[in-house]
């Protein structure tokens, strides 16, 4: 390889590269990346145009959010490659996170709250279907996706809670398990002995995983898993489970999810207004940076502190994703040649 053959180029005469293009943001692509001067102006002159109203021929893509999104978007594509359901991958995706004791904000092992109890939110969407099931403050469960995605498929609800979704999910035959490790029950002990210990969370340490499987046909489905925000009050509830705060998928437009303090965040729907936004024809770069605007404006010497990022992916495969701190938002882009983490750029 010469060396003026950039990547770029490599991405551009490969059969691999064509996958991963459509993959990569395209507005990396189009020269817009924020870490390389990217420019407000850029995405402002690219990111106009009508949404797509049919996807035709793409290869598949799963986005998700944080370094345990590799895993699970692999998990998923295998299930997709093996000719499996976008709902099998999407829950089984998940899975992988949910069950891994290392990751400590999600599923099991996951930081409890205040008063040492884990408690789990997650929700599944049916693009095709628009159909939506989700629990929240569940506890004992380990794989709280596999119980939203029974919300969805068995009952005519939407969002079951607390004392109900676990009754529900031992009803429905999940075994009921102690959900602590000897590290969050450490994490937990040295916490509370604290006696300057932050409450209701004010320190890092929480991260959802949303995860969206395109199927390059214009069909999406979205799930998302967190324990939400450590030492919460119990009976917290965050954005993650929260239709069109945490996650949205229209099958019309795209998806988009969310990660960071979902406090903060619920109180501007912000998956919900980047779809909407997509739907008027914004490229999802420009939507994702657009509902952090949102918030800034609001009140920008408060959010410009909060922790939000958001990504979003439209029917033409094109993706976007943007946090409002820099260097902390991560996410995984996934197709058949390709698995990456990457960095995505920040409004502050
Ligand atoms: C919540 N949004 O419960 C979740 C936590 C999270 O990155 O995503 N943190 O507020």
């Amino acid at each position: 390889m010469s060396e003026k053959f950039t990547r770029r180029d490599f991405f551009r005469t490969t059969a691999l590269g064509t996958a991963a293009m459509l993959a990569r943001p395209d507005w990396i692509a189009a020269g817009l990346d924020p870490a390389q001067g990217g420019t407000r102006q850029a995405l402002n002159r690219n990111g106009s145009g009508q949404a797509e109203k049919a996807a035709a021929g793409l290869d598949p893509i799963i986005v998700s959010t944080w370094r345990w999104g590799k895993p699970a978007n692999e998990k998923a594509g295998e299930i997709l490659l093996a000719g499996g359901s976008m709902l099998d991958a999407v829950e089984k995706g998940i899975n992988t996170a949910e069950l891994d004791p290392d990751v400590m904000t999600v599923g099991y092992g996951s930081y409890p709250n205040e008063n040492g109890e884990i408690e789990l939110d997650a929700l599944m969407i049916d693009g095709p279907t628009h159909r939506m099931g989700a629990v929240a403050a569940l506890h004992q469960v380990k794989t709280p996706i596999s119980v939203a995605r029974r919300v969805m498929e068995k009952t005519k609800h939407t969002l079951l809670a607390g004392e109900g979704a676990l009754q529900f999910a031992i009803r429905e035959g999940f075994p009921i398990e102690e959900l602590h490790t000897e590290k969050s029950i450490k994490a937990y002990l040295e916490w509370k002995a604290k006696p300057d210990r932050p409450r209701h969370w004010r320190e890092t340490g929480h991260d959802t995983i949303s995860l969206v499987a395109f199927d390059g046909r214009g069909n999406f489905v979205g799930g998302n898993s967190t324990s939400g925000l450590r030492w919460k009050v119990a009976g917290r509830v965050g954005d993650s489970p929260v239709p069109g705060s945490g996650l949205y998928v229209d099958n019309q437009v795209g998806a988009a999810g969310a990660t960071g303090d979902g406090d903060e965040m619920m109180r501007f729907c912000v998956t919900f207004l980047a779809v909407e936004l997509m739907r008027g024809g914004m490229h999802p770069q420009k939507a994702c940076q657009a509902v952090l605007e949102r918030m800034l404006k609001k009140n920008p010497e408060h959010y410009k502190k909060v922790d939000a990022n958001v990504f979003a992916i439209n029917r033409k495969g094109e993706i976007g994703a943007m946090g409002m701190q820099p260097g902390r938002f991560k996410y995984a882009v996934w197709t058949k040649t390709s698995s990456e983490l990457q960095d995505a750029g920040s409004i502050v």
